[in-house]
C-alpha cells in the first residue's frame, strides 16, 4: 500500500455521534459512491454546492418518504478525513431517524463501516501515521484531562515528529555500512571505522533510551494505575479509601474483618487516572467468605502499580503485620503508620521496611498526613521530569516494545564491531533498528497489528 492511494471498494456508513438521543446526530458515508448516495438521501447535489460548506436539506428513508430536515456536507476526496469522498449528514438527534437513514443508505448500497474502519482507510490513504490514529482513540477516550492533552499531541504527531529523526540517522549509518561493504576499494569511499559506528549507535541509543523513559508515565496517562490499600485487619484501610476519595465508600466498623471482597473508586494524582482498592484485611481466617475475600486482594495486590501498606501506629507491630508485609514487601509500596491522631505506641517505630525504609504518618481520621501521602503517591508512580513529557510521551507497549527492540539491535551491532565481525552483520542489526521504528509509525504494517489496532476502535471512529 506504500505511496499509493488506498481506494475503498465499498462506501461505508455510520454514525459519528454515539447513540442516544440529542440535539443533533451524525451520519457519516465515505467512499467511492458517498456522493451519489447522499444526493438520492438529501436532494442536495454536490456539484451545485460549495465544498466543507453545511447544505440546508430534507433527509429521506428508504422508501423515499421526508423523515427530518437536517444539514449536509461534502468533502471531496482527497480533503477529508478518510482521504475518500465523505459526507456528513446531520440529522436531530434521535437514533431512530439515524437508523432510518442508515438503513436507507444500506439498501442503496452503502455497507455499514467495521469497528475503526475510517480510521483504516485514513491510515491507508497517508493522512495519519499509526500512533496518530492511536492517538485520535485515545483522545476521544482519555479520562482526565492530562490523557487528554498527551494523547492530543500524539493526535499531532508528537511521537513521529521524536521518532523520524532518529531513524534518519539509522539509515544514514545503514547507508554507511552499505556502501562500506559494497564498494570497499572504491576511490571516494572511506569505509565507516568500528569506533565510528560504535560511537554513533551509542548517540543514537541514547535518545531512544531517553523517549523511551516517557513511556513510564505516558502510559499510566492512557492506562491509568491501580493503587491497592493492603495491611491486616482493622487498621483502617478502608476508612483511609474513605479519607482520600472524600466520600464514605467502604463501611468502617471496628469489628476486624469488616471488609470481605475488594472495592474501589476513582482519583487523578498528576493527571494520572488511578483506581484506588481496598482490599480484605491480610489474615488467615476460617470463614470461607472473608478467605476468598482475601484471596482476591492478594490477585489485587500482585498486579497493583502501587500499594499502601498500612500499620496501626497506635499498637506495636506485630507477626500478623510481619507476615502481610511479607507478601508485598517486593512490590513497588508505601510503608504508612496509621491513626497518628492517637498516641503513638511506645514500640511502634520498632517496624522496618524492606530498606529500612522511610514510613508515612497519616490518619484516615483526621486527614492528617494526607497531602503529603498524596504527592508522595504522584511520585511513585510517575517521577516528574524528563525532557520528553512536554512532548508526546508513549502510551502504549506496542511503542516502548519497539523503540527496545531498536535499542537492541543497536546493542548488538556495536558488539559484533566492537569484536571485529565483519561489516555485514552490524548492518543486519542496524537495519532491523531501522525497521522496528518503522514498525512503530506504521510504515511497515503487519495486517494482525493493523486488525490489533483498528478493531479496539468503536464503529464510526
Ligand atoms: N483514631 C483513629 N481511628 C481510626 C483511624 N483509621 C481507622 N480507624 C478506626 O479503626 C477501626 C477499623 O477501621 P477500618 O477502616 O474498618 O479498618 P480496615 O483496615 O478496613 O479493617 P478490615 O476491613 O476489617 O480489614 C474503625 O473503628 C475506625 O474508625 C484513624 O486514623 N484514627
Ligand atoms: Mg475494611
Amino acid at each position: 500500500m506504500e505511496g499509493g492511494r488506498f481506494r475503498g471498494e465499498s462506501t461505508i456508513v455510520a454514525p459519528a455521534t454515539p447513540p442516544g438521543a440529542g440535539a443533533v446526530s451524525i451520519l457519516r458515508l465515505s467512499g467511492p459512491d458517498a456522493f451519489p448516495l447522499a444526493r438520492r438521501l438529501t436532494g442536495v447535489d454536490p456539484a451545485a454546492h460549495p465544498p466543507r460548506t453545511l447544505s440546508r436539506c430534507g433527509i429521506r428513508n428508504a422508501s423515499g418518504a421526508e423523515i427530518d430536515s437536517g444539514l449536509a456536507v461534502f468533502f471531496p476526496e482527497p480533503h477529508s478525513f478518510t482521504g475518500e469522498d465523505v459526507v456528513e449528514i446531520h440529522l436531530h438527534g434521535n437514533p431512530i431517524l439515524v437508523e432510518e437513514v442508515a438503513a436507507a443508505a444500506c439498501a442503496l448500497g452503502a455497507v455499514p463501516a467495521a469497528p475503526g474502519e475510517f480510521s483504516r482507510r485514513a491510515f491507508f490513504n497517508g493522512k495519519m501515521d499509526l500512533t496518530q490514529a492511536e492517538g485520535l482513540c485515545d483522545l476521544i477516550a482519555a479520562r482526565t484531562a492530562a490523557s487528554a492533552r498527551a494523547a492530543l499531541r500524539q493526535l499531532n504527531g508528537g511521537i513521529r515528529a521524536a521518532i523520524s529523526p532518529l531513524r534518519e540517522r539509522i539509515r544514514n549509518l545503514l547507508v554507511l555500512l552499505e556502501a562500506s561493504i559494497d564498494f570497499p576499494e572504491e576511490e571516494g569511499i572511506a569505509p565507516i571505522s568500528a569506533v565510528e559506528l560504535i560511537e554513533r549507535v551509542s548517540e543514537i541509543n541514547g535518545s531512544l533510551s531517553r523517549f523511551l523513559e516517557s513511556y513510564e508515565r505516558g502510559h499510566l496517562l492512557r492506562d491509568g494505575a491501580t493503587v491497592a490499600i493492603a495491611g491486616v485487619a482493622n487498621v483502617g484501610k478502608s476508612r483511609l479509601l474513605n479519607r482520600l476519595l472524600g466520600e464514605e465508600r467502604a463501611i468502617v466498623t471496628e469489628t476486624p474483618g469488616t471488609t470481605r471482597d475488594y472495592l474501589s473508586g476513582e482519583l487523578v494524582l498528576s493527571g494520572i487516572p488511578v483506581r484506588l482498592v481496598d482490599t480484605a484485611g491480610l489474615r488467615e481466617t476460617e470463614d470461607p467468605v472473608e478467605r476468598e475475600g482475601v484471596a482476591r486482594s492478594r490477585r489485587i495486590v500482585a498486579e497493583a502499580d502501587l500499594t499502601l501498606f498500612l500499620l496501626d501506629g497506635s499498637r506495636a507491630a506485630h507477626d500478623g503485620d510481619r507476615r502481610a508485609y511479607d507478601e508485598i514487601a517486593s512490590r513497588p509500596h508505601l510503608l504508612l503508620l496509621n491513626k497518628c491522631d492517637l498516641p503513638p505506641s511506645e514500640n511502634g517505630g520498632d517496624f522496618h521496611g524492606e530498606g529500612k525504609r522511610k514510613t508515612f504518618p497519616v490518619s484516615a481520621k483526621t486527614g492528617e498526613g494526607t497531602d503529603a501521602l498524596l504527592r508522595e503517591m504522584a511520585r511513585e508512580l510517575a517521577p516528574e521530569g524528563g525532557a520528553t513529557l512536554s512532548e508526546a510521551p508513549m502510551t502504549r507497549l506496542r511503542h516502548a516494545a519497539a523503540v527496545r527492540r531498536a535499542v537492541e539491535a543497536l546493542s548488538r551491532a556495536s558488539r559484533s564491531a566492537g569484536e571485529g565481525m565483519s561489516l555485514e552483520f552490524p548492518a543486519a542489526d542496524v537495519r532491523e533498528a531501522a525497521d522496528a521504528l518503522s514498525e512503530l509509525t506504521g510504515e511497515i504494517a503487519p495486517e494482525e497489528v493493523l486488525d490489533a489496532i483498528f478493531s479496539s476502535f468503536c464503529i464510526g471512529k
